[in-house]
């Protein structure tokens, strides 16, 4: 084996491996190469998935699939599917809440290990917009499709059209529609979009996100989850990130890119994400007390972290077979 291989391997692979540091000496280590090493001390078990917000029933769906030998791309899709057919969610898929006109729009992307990503913005009439985004990025020279052009695609690929406006979410709507007021809410239910992160027994990572977005929003908008480096991003060689909360702010810092590059120039996934928080509260005229974003990350090495603007934003992580809800820190305490 090469020894960039072994390296890569060693890292990777397993439960718990720890690569000799004898290993760092060696003159011909390139710098990514000794970071490799010293990072790969880190104890982590092998597969394990991570998700934005409450979402047991979707990490363990994905873990089924790792667990099974599956890929992480098959594990973020097939666990993003759990909550865009769960009616009860008004964030994501089917009974997601509409825009101010009543129409349920869809957002959502995908990305691998090798970088090939797909995205759809503006979808209706598609439960599961993950898997829209999914044959965007196997079945087309494109990135993203918008709007009656993804729907169209939907179709031609054999997805089946519905009304995804459920009864709970049409009375919450008539009940917006008495004040009509615009504000974002800082978190639903504690529940909201589903933004997933995987990595297989390989040690390859990748990822997904999918919304219906801001609740009310305008008729067109789009937020951040199914712009690729906003709402989400895999490096492979590094780890991955996804965001969750009000788009407008995700995008304006390009979050999850962000997180990425930050853990690419050492940073912990933690610190990743308390980082890519402070950029956005420390403009000078930043508005954060009345939105929140999230943000979940994990690196290579296996290590995760996750933070947010206020409080009771939380991460399912599912490792080591424990399937658990862990409360995320938050930056304002005050
Ligand atoms: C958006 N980021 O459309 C999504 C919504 C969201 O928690 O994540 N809500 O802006």
């Amino acid at each position: 084996m090469k020894r960039r291989n072994f390296i890569k391997n060693a890292s990777l692979t397993g439960a718990g491996i720890a690569v000799g540091t004898a290993l760092v000496s060696c003159a011909e280590n390139t710098s990514k190469e000794k970071k490799a090493i010293a990072n790969s001390t880190i104890k982590a078990t092998l597969p394990l998935v991570i998700a934005t917000w409450h979402v047991i029933n979707a990490t363990a769906k994905a873990m089924e699939i790792l667990q099974a030998g599956g890929n992480a791309l098959d594990a973020v899709e097939q666990g993003c599917m759990v909550e865009e057919a769960n009616e009860k969610g008004q964030s994501v898929g089917k009974g997601g809440l509409p825009d101010r006109d009543g129409n349920v729009t869809l957002d959502a992307c995908i990305m691998d290990e090798h970088g090939n990503c797909g995205s759809v913005v503006y979808l209706q009439n598609i439960t599961h917009a993950v898997s829209v985004a999914r044959k965007v990025m196997e079945d087309t020279p494109h990135v993203m499709l918008a709007g009656e052009g993804a729907k169209q695609f939907a179709v031609s690929k054999g997805f089946k059209l519905e009304d995804l406006l459920t009864e709970a979410s049409t009375e919450a709507w008539e009940k917006w529609k008495v004040e009509a007021k615009y504000k974002p809410i800082i978190n639903i239910e504690n529940h909201d979009t589903i933004g997933m992160l995987a990595i297989d027994k390989n040690g390859d990572i990748s990822g997904a996100c999918t919304t219906s977005g801001l609740a009310y929003k305008m008729g067109g908008r789009v937020g951040d989850s199914p712009i690729i480096g906003s709402g989400l991003f895999v490096d492979n060689e590094i780890g991955g990130a996804v965001a969750t909360g009000l788009g407008e702010e995700v995008v304006k810092t390009v979050g999850s890119f962000l997180v990425v590059e930050l853990m690419r120039q050492g940073k912990t996934p933690q610190e990743a994400c308390e980082e890519a928080i402070s950029r956005i509260v420390n403009k000078s005229n930043s508005d954060y007390k009345n939105f929140q974003v999230g943000y979940i990350a994990v690196n290579k090495q296996g290590e995760t972290g996750s933070y947010s603007i206020h409080q009771w934003f939380s991460m399912t992580k599912f490792q080591d077979g424990v399937n658990e809800q862990i409360q995320s820190d938050y930056f304002n305490k005050s």
